[in-house]
């Protein structure tokens, strides 16, 4: 006999369904977006008995109508028919012509399947027969544009079961809803389909790192209001690193989501739950706790009488996924009070994003105008991975007197870039990473040169008998490179050695031959005027990039990251700067070295050396900086006659991209040099400046 069903117990909908496992990869191809998201999920809640205390659903295929009530019909027919037979030999061509989506003889069902199951669980929801639900769903939808699929998404899953409850069951009273994003990368697609509507207040957490995280466009900024009868009901709040974590989005949720909510007083909330900016996902570099998960939902819960779908998104780290999941379905099922505590403060940039947000956005929200408390404004910063490295591995670090330079030996230096690197992978393809080998970790924002075809072309270092002969003679030589530029990012410059790309780059670097790390990375200023020219790279794309300006002038003041690496590393780097911008230094640098020993003499005596042989490069002139233990500081630059151009406007003179801007920051800010604000006033003094 079944017991009586307690009234007080929460019904709340579960779905998952087997066949949206089969949307995978066409040859499988390891890919993050994978069947055992789902699947470990669901493991994972069976283990503990959850399904038991649910309302068990399974998925439903939506109807064409309603998924093209945010659709266009030609996107509808398309996923529809991309896993028909006819398209198998079209298949491939057409999902590369898409920005991360692969399609298989799976995706039709599944895409089709998340959204109907959506729209399952919130009509449930709406009626009152669910208190709250769970979809278990792939492929994510949040990214997915009218016409568009994108970021691993086919159809907008929790779009359309919105516009399903607003327009096809006005029965249901379901007159505005509250959307809520928290997967690590922005709801573009959610954005903007109800831009312009007041029914749907859409709410987005996300990185944004100054428009340079994925999906890397200018609509994730605080500035994305709404829109004609929408505007003040779309809210965005941009991070601008990684390491975000509970305390961070509980900030968010108290000062800005929570009083927002109250005055909006929605019918529903629905919640793209992507889990990726769960601590230890590989792609989103923060670090939200299970625990966080079940608070951040539980602060929901008092509004909209707990009317909450949940639609799973993005979340790539199997167990933080399925651990996460799990946390928010005993919140739904509210068995107990939570248990947990948050040490963490948040981080300074966490007060200045909130800021905006709430600057942006007081006019139409009242509850936004309150100050925020002055003492959580100032020196409220809590410490970052790498300074609690630093500290924990003391006799690695050595502060000077003046406290300016920070020294690393070799082994520690790839310590402690490490969990930089880990907190900053969002490769398309970053899961085919190899860490090289010392680098001791599953994760590496490094991403090996295997698959950069132009590698060999670029040097070809060996002949018949393997090394060419100059490599042996420099490789014995040391030199400090002085990088003023994005390379002070420790990260981007080992792209240059070891091979591979980070975040931002467009193409993998093919490295040095000797992929050795730098013997020692010491920082220091140089009397140097530095500013941002040209318009356009094939690395940064739109926007100006570094420049030293070759004369010295002692009331310039440039900071510089400087690596000891050997003559052989200099010359592979000098090679890869310049190689974006033409092809003739790559068969330079086949046969011959661009810059020998006996060169940098004379670049000692000049204090700058012209190299002929990259004219047609960005940086073609050696600078001589001076010496740092007995040995030649170097960087690259342009040429004298450039500095002329660049004055009279012949050659652009242009600020630095987002993208760019935000990596020097990085360089500067995670290389101790200085704050964060100060970074910024520095480049922009740089950018703005009179040449
Ligand atoms: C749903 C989601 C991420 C796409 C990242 C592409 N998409 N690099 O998390
Ligand atoms: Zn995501």
């Amino acid at each position: 006999m079944a017991a009586p069903e307690d009234p007080r117990r929460r019904r709340v909908g579960l779905l998952y369904d087997e066949r949206m496992c089969r949307h995978a990869t066409p040859d499988g191809e390891i890919h993050p977006e994978n069947p055992d998201r789902i699947r470990a999920i669901w493991q994972k809640l069976e283990s503990e008995g959850i399904p038991q205390r649910c309302i068990v659903l399974s998925a439903k295929e939506a109807e064409d109508k309603y998924i093209a009530s945010v659709h266009t019909q030609r996107h509808v027919k398309l996923i529809k028919n991309i896993s028909s037979k006819k398209f198998n030999s079209r298949r491939l061509r057409i999902a590369s012509n898409f920005n991360s989506i692969y399609f298989n003889k799976g995706s039709s069902e599944a895409a089709s399947l998340a959204a109907g199951s959506l729209i399952e669980v919130s009509e449930k929801v709406a009626k009152g027969d669910l208190d709250s639900a769970i979809a278990i769903v792939r492929p994510p939808g949040h990214h997915a544009e009218p016409d568009e699929a994108m970021g691993f998404c086919l159809f907008n899953n929790v779009a359309i079961a919105a516009n399903f409850l607003l327009n096809e069951r006005p029965e249901l009273g379901i007159r505005k809803m509250l959307i809520v994003d928290w997967d690590v990368h922005h709801g573009n697609g959610t954005q903007n389909m109800f831009y312009k509507d007041p029914r749907v207040l859409f709410f987005s957490v996300h990185r944004f790192d100054f428009g340079s995280f994925y999906p890397a466009r200018d609509d994730g900024s605080y500035c994305m209001i709404g829109e004609g009868p929408g505007a003040g009901y779309n809210i965005n709040v941009p991070w601008e690193q990684g390491q975000c974590g509970d305390a961070d989005y509980m900030a968010v949720w108290d000062h800005v989501l929570l009083p927002v909510a109250e005055s909006y007083n929605p019918d529903i909330i629905m919640i793209s739950a992507g889990f990726d900016a769960a601590v230890d996902d590989p792609l989103g570099g923060c670090c939200i706790t299970p625990y966080g998960y079940s608070l951040m939902l539980k602060k929901l819960m008092g509004f909209a009488q707990g009317k909450i779908v949940m639609a799973l998104e993005g979340g790539y780290n199997l167990k933080s996924i399925a651990n996460s999941v799990l946390a928010c379905a005993k919140v739904l099922l509210e068995e107990k009070p939570l248990v947990g505590s948050i040490e963490a403060q948040p981080l300074e940039s966490t007060w200045r994003v909130i800021q905006e947000v709430c600057h942006e956005l007081k006019t139409f929200w009242p509850a936004l105008s309150v100050e925020l408390p002055q003492k959580l404004l100032v020196s409220c910063r809590r410490p970052c991975s790498i300074e609690l490295n630093l500290s924990s591995s003391s006799e690695s670090t050595v502060e000077n007197d003046e406290g300016a330079s920070t020294t690393l030996c070799a082994t520690n230096f790839v310590d402690i870039i490490e969990p930089l690197s880990k907190l900053n992978i969002d490769e398309d393809n970053h899961w085919k990473a190899v860490a090289p080998d010392h680098i001791p970790t599953k994760q590496s924002s490094v991403v090996l040169s295997e698959e950069c075809p132009n590698a060999q072309a670029l040097m070809p270092d060996k002949n018949v008998d393997g090394c060419t002969p100059w490599r042996s003679v420099l490789s014995e030589t040391e030199v400090w490179y002085g990088s003023y530029g994005s390379n002070m990012w420790n990260p981007e410059f080992l792209c240059y050695i070891k091979g591979g790309k980070v975040e931002g780059m467009n193409e993998p670097c093919p490295g040095s031959r000797d992929k050795s790390s730098p013997k020692d990375v010491i920082w220091k200023t140089v009397p140097h005027r530095l500013f941002f020219a040209r318009s356009l790279t094939c690395r940064w794309g739109k926007g100006g990039v570094a420049f030293l300006h070759p004369e010295s002038n002692k009331n310039d003041k440039a900071y510089m990251c400087m690596y000891r690496i050997t003559l052989e590393q200099f010359n592979d780097v000098l090679l890869q700067e310049n190689s974006l911008h033409q092809e003739n230094g790559r068969s330079q640098g086949a046969g011959t070295p661009l810059l020998v020993l006996s060169d940098i003499g004379v670049a000692a005596e000049n204090k700058s050396l012209p190299l002929e042989a990259l004219k047609a490069g960005c940086y073609s002139n050696i600078l001589y900086l001076g010496e740092e233990d007995n040995l030649p500081i170097l960087t690259m630059t342009c040429s004298c006659s450039e500095i002329d151009q660049f004055r009279s406007g012949e050659l652009p003179v242009s600020g630095p991209s987002n993208g760019y801007m935000n990596t020097l920051v990085r360089g500067l800010v995670e290389g101790k040099q200085i704050t964060r604000e100060e970074a910024i006033a520095y480049i922009n003094d740089a950018a703005t400046r009179e040449l």
